[in-house]
């Protein structure tokens, strides 16, 4: 581990079993630890190149077979984390199951609860963090066009950074993309090379 000082982040969220260790490795060409067992990724993922950290963390929300408790530690947890090194986070890439995340916010909102993805989005933009939404496992959606429109919707964030991905397939184009224009915006043009 290279032990010079971490001046660029970027983090991964997102519910478990959306497919964030999935996108994280593909990005990456790291082995890391995934699951069909949802909640298999409980401590964070680490990639460094040169003053560049990518962390996986875990994921948020409700977890079924764990204790609430634990759900809310680990909530915790990504807050701090995300609260603590907010000023060297360039962006945060909030993964979502593209198939259900409609079904998962129109629940959450009939309970009257704001859905955790965009509990985590609104927080990221509030810590100052530019928010880029991944619309995993899209080959499991029909309708293509109208669940990227809910998606940009629901979480506020403009339709050109929320992109379709299919990470089991390691289609992550417009992921790329997306993050190496903010690379860019950072001057940090000696890292595009990571998302070629
Ligand atoms: N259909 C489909 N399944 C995917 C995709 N990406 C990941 N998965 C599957 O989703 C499950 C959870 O993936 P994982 O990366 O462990 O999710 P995590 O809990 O968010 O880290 C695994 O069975 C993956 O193979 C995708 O793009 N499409
Ligand atoms: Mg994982």
């Amino acid at each position: 581990m290279d032990s010079g000082r971490v001046s660029i982040e970027l983090v991964f969220a997102g519910r478990s079993n959306v497919g964030k260790s999935t996108v994280f490795s593909n990005l990456f060409k790291v082995r890391v630890r995934k699951g069909k067992k949802p909640g298999t990724t409980i401590s964070p993922n680490f990639f460094r190149f040169k003053d560049f950290l990518a962390t996986d963390l875990s994921g948020f929300g409700y977890i079924r077979g764990f204790e609430r408790d634990f759900n809310e530690r680990i909530k915790d947890f990504i807050v701090r984390y995300i609260e603590e090194n907010a000023e060297r986070i360039f962006a945060g890439v909030i993964v979502v199951d593209s198939r259900s995340f409609r079904e998962i916010v129109e629940r959450w909102d009939r309970r009257g609860y704001i859905p955790v993805d965009i509990e985590m989005a609104d927080f990221m933009r509030d810590v100052g963090i530019d928010v880029v939404v991944c619309a995993n496992k899209f080959d499991k959606v029909e309708k293509k066009q109208e669940t990227l429109e809910f998606i940009s919707r629901a979480m506020k964030v403009e339709k050109r950074s929320v992109v379709p991905a299919i990470a089991k397939k390691g289609e992550l184009s417009e992921l790329k993309r997306v993050l190496r224009e903010l690379l860019s915006k950072k001057k940090r043009d000696d890292l595009l090379t990571l998302f070629k």
